[in-house]
């Protein structure tokens, strides 16, 4: 029996070692299991009152609570106690990890990706896309509110050191029985770690998440082009018109080959892989903020197009813009991106997206929060690498055309 991997603490586990939380309800004779924090969750960082753990006895999908007697159903992991999604050992779950540098986009990304998943890229699957717990749904909800109604950026995510409690967020994607493209109901869990541009300054810190990119099934790695050596002078970019905070936090930076070799190393550690080996995991490599770009483009520039949005994934849309990219990356950085990647990755992809869709204006002050442009949130393409990943994972078709 394949190991199960907990889409909260990406540790994995078999199905027999699966706990199950008490429902703290009152049984028939009145007694009851009294909440309190549990000490596995206290140690990450979550003081929450709950019902206690029980055992499991055997039984899959249910065990019974020593204490009170009820019959506990919730299922949790064994080295996490996070409670996973219902009938998790039963349910496709795909971990998507997004990695990338400091003042990538990756918290903006990751909001306006979830966005638009819940609100129009579900619909176009005929899918449902749900928050699978109450804190991914409070914290999206959150954040989704602070950019989309209150229209302001999210300050720098805090490393992880710092922040014991940082979890990723988990959704479920559901795609209906009466699909064309799929005859049955099928589940798949889609786990988001939003990691801090910190983590991946030094080796030790990309050796962190080291846990989390082993169990991924697909990997974004999302990459500032504003950052790629180059690019603003062989655009011919004014540098004057770039966001002030993001020149300044690109000097600082990474610069996007220093962060692919470092990530490239990490999953070279893999069991299986070894320096000479090629990487199997699908990585989608995508370019963000690419509304910085557009008046430096034709207005024929496949980066400018929006995508094409049937119910299957539009594969000759991506790989023109594959090749597209590509291209570019041979003018701009001479190519050192694409050798890396070609040497190293069976799979990888390039894409072009913009979370907002229009370069957000300078702050007003120095305290100020960062405000998302007047004309609103506008994403563009932000969900091709997403979609790729689900059609190489066999979750959603390919479209021929
Ligand atoms: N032009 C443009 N700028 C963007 C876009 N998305 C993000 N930005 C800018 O990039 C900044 C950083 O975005 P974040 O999403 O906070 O970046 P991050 O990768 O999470 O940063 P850390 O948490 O510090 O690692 C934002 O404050 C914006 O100024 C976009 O689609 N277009
Ligand atoms: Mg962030
Ligand atoms: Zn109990
Ligand atoms: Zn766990």
């Amino acid at each position: 029996m394949a190991r199960l991997t907990c889409p909260y603490c990406y540790r994995t586990f078999a199905e027999k070692e699966m706990l199950f939380r008490c429902s703290g309800l009152r049984a028939a004779n009145g007694a009851f299991c009294k909440p309190e924090p549990d000490p596995v969750r206290v140690q990450l960082g979550d003081r929450d009152e709950v019902p206690p753990v029980v055992e499991g006895n055997g039984k899959k999908l249910s065990a019974v609570c020593t204490r009170c007697g009820n019959t506990a159903t919730v299922q949790i992991c064994p080295h996490c106690h996070a409670q996973l999604p219902v009938h998790y050992g039963k349910i496709d779950t795909r971990m998507v990890a997004m990695i990338g540098a400091k003042f990538s986009g990756k918290s903006v990304y990751t909001t306006v990706l979830m966005h638009e998943l819940i609100h129009r890229v579900g619909r176009r699957f005929d899918a449902a896309v749900v928050g699978a717990d109450e804190r991914t749904r409070k914290e999206f909800g959150s954040e989704e509110r602070a950019l989309y109604s209150e229209g302001v950026l999210p300050i720098a995510t805090r490393p992880a050191a710092d922040e014991q409690g940082r979890q990723p967020f988990v959704f479920k994607f559901s795609l209906g029985e009466r699909k064309r493209f799929r005859s049955t109901l099928r589940h798949t869990v889609l786990s988001f770690f939003d990691t801090a541009g910190e983590d991946l300054e030094s080796a030790r810190g990309v050796a962190q998440n080291v846990g989390y990119l082993s169990s991924a099934d697909g990997i974004i790695v999302l990459l500032d082009p504003l950052t790629v050596p180059g690019l603003v002078q062989t655009l011919g970019l004014d540098p004057s018109v770039l966001p002030d905070t993001s020149q300044q936090e690109a000097a600082k930076g990474d610069t996007p080959i220093n962060i692919l070799t470092r990530i490239t190393e990490v999953l070279q550690q893999l069991p299986g892989v070894g320096p000479n080996r090629m990487i199997d995991i699908p990585v989608a490599i995508a370019f963000s903020k690419v509304d910085a770009l557009w008046d430096a483009l034709p207005e024929d520039s496949l980066l400018r197009q929006p995508a094409p949005d049937g119910p299957f994934f539009p594969e000759s849309d991506s790989l023109a813009m594959h090749d597209y990219v590509q291209a570019l990356l041979l003018q701009w950085e001479g190519g050192q991106i694409d050798q890396l990647l070609h040497k190293h990755y069976r799979t990888y992809r390039y894409f072009g997206l913009s979370a907002l869709g229009a370069v957000p204006p300078a702050k007003q002050s120095r305290q100020a929060r960062q405000r998302v442009a007047k004309s609103g949130i506008q994403p563009h393409r932000v969900e091709d690498p997403f979609l790729w990943l689900l059609s190489r994972l066999k979750v959603i078709e390919t479209g021929r055309d």
